[in-house]
């Protein structure tokens, strides 16, 4: 019997919430795992919920193909990477032309164009999607970054939009190009995730060990500063994470916590998607730098052994200073994250659209706040494709870069590792500065390996007469 209006396959965390998300806004979902005990817990805790008319079960998967109306939209929502070709190379000779593949998961955009570019032929739509907002965001309304086959996209456009967080009543769920636009989307929303946590991480290093402030009185502040420009899900989220007591010892949680960060490559894809179009993403890779040196927790055990605690004194400078700082840092970050994505735009030919980007990460997602309201209405007036050149930007940043300055130089004084927010700070100096050092490198290049340059005053490629160094 053909009954669902789409399918979805991977009841994990992520596709079990999806689903009964669906089924909640009233749509008809089939839905199939490779283990098949796991359809039926799913089937126990979508009766709980009141769901289960809207749920079509089924372990086989040519019959569960069968059960969804044509033309198909299948979800798939397995483990990132071989796992996906595999799924699809199991739904190939059940599909039928017209049919798409709505890949959820966090894929490597380049296997995202390569899988649309091998299913095109065949005439299934290939949909790669990014979803933001983890589990609670799955089963209560996500940010949703669509990219790949756009007639197919049309198709299960309504389902998408429906379960989609909402923005004053606008979905947060959008068509941002072919292939692998929607997947490289949210790997730069990963990254400038990552550069926002960490700038929160300095910040709250420079309360704790420079203002000597309690993680109960840091709370309060995060608390206070989430009802201003910072106002975000983050800093929100930081407010109680520093509040939270362990149980056991009454101690606060964060003092319990090992320091050392995870991460599951996003934030790497990120820095390496900058690198390779040649676009500066500091803050980005400063982030996914500074997950890498807490992870080496024992070797900054045996450096500070060698080096010494740091002996910097009580900190200079002030909270307001902090607050400002993070703005400043956080504008920068999403400057450099947005500066990639125009020129991937444009490498790959997606034409992705920025303003639409910001308004669907207002709602739903990790990186959530008030800021990219006022950045999606600033990108919606035209014009400059870097943030730090929008003229709403252009004031706050006039100002609050003094505070990131401030901020940054009491710590290296101090002896804080700010390795976000220094970042920020000197990619915005390198970037307001006009006459740069650049001369010098060129003359170097020129010198070991005849690489040429321009000289200022006359047309066309110039080489130096360079004495020999060899042998010397
Ligand atoms: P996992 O990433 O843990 O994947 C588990 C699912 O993949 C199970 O349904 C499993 O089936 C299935 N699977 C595997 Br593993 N290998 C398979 C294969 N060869 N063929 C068919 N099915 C296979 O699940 P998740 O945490 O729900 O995440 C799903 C996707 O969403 C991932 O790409 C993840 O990166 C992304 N994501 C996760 C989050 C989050 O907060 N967790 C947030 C945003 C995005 P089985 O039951 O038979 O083992």
């Amino acid at each position: 019997m053909t009954t669902a209006d789409i399918g979805l396959i991977g009841l994990a965390v992520m596709g079990s919430n999806l689903a009964l998300n669906i089924a909640e806004k009233g749509y008809t979902i089939a839905v199939h795992n490779r283990t098949a005990s796991k359809i039926d817990d799913f089937v126990v805790t979508a009766k709980e919920q009141g769901l289960e008319g809207k749920v079509v079960p089924e372990a086989d998967l040519a019959k569960f193909i069968q059960t969804v109306k044509r033309p198909r939209s299948i979800i798939i929502m397995v483990k990132a990477g071989q796992p996906v070709d595999d799924m699809i190379e199991q739904l190939l000779p059940h599909l039928e032309a017209g049919d798409a593949i709505l890949e959820c998961g966090n894929s490597l955009y380049t296997d995202t164009n390569r899988r649309f570019a091998y299913l095109q032929p065949k005439g299934i739509g290939y949909l790669g999607i990014g979803v933001s907002g983890g589990e609670e965001g799955a089963r209560h309304g996500p940010s949703i970054m669509v990219g790949g086959a756009e007639q197919q996209w049309k198709n299960a456009q309504p389902i998408l939009e429906a379960i989609s967080a909402k923005f004053n009543g606008e979905p947060c769920c959008a068509y941002l190009g072919e292939g692998g636009a929607g997947h490289f989307v949210k790997t730069i929303h990963n990254g400038i995730e990552y550069g926002d946590m960490q700038m929160i991480a300095e910040v709250y290093g420079v309360m704790r060990d420079g203002l000597g402030m309690n993680p109960v009185a840091a709370s309060e502040v995060f608390k206070e500063w989430n009802k201003g420009p910072l106002n975000s899900y983050l800093i929100e989220i930081t407010g109680h994470v520093l509040a939270a007591v362990e149980p056991k010892t009454g101690k606060p949680l964060v003092e319990l916590i090992l320091d050392k960060a995870g991460q599951k490559g996003t934030g790497v894809w990120s820095a390496i998607a900058a690198q390779m179009l040649g676009v500066p993403a500091t803050a980005i890779e400063g982030a996914v730098a500074a997950r890498s040196i807490s992870s080496r927790k024992e070797e900054r055990v045996a450096a500070e052994a060698v080096y010494g605690k740091r002996t910097g004194g009580k900190s200079s400078v002030s909270l307001v200073d902090l607050e400002k700082a993070l703005l400043a840092g956080k504008i920068v970050s999403y400057a450099q994250g947005f500066a990639v994505m125009a020129k991937a735009s444009e490498e790959n030919g997606w034409n992705l659209p920025l303003a639409t980007i910001a308004k669907i990460w207002r709602a739903g997602c990790i990186i959530r706040s008030r800021f990219l309201d006022q950045m999606s209405a600033a990108y919606a007036k035209g014009g400059a494709t870097n943030l730090l050149m929008v003229p709403d930007f252009v004031t706050i940043m006039k100002d609050a870069h003094k505070s990131l300055r401030t901020t940054v130089a009491a710590a290296a004084i101090d002896e804080f590792p700010l390795i976000c927010l220094s970042a920020s700070l000197a990619y915005f100096d390198s970037y307001r500065q006009a006459l740069g050092t650049a001369n010098l490198t060129q003359g170097q290049r020129d010198f070991f390996g005849a690489h040429g340059f321009i000289l200022i005053d006359r047309e066309g490629e110039q080489h130096g007469k360079w004495p020999s160094t060899l042998g010397k």
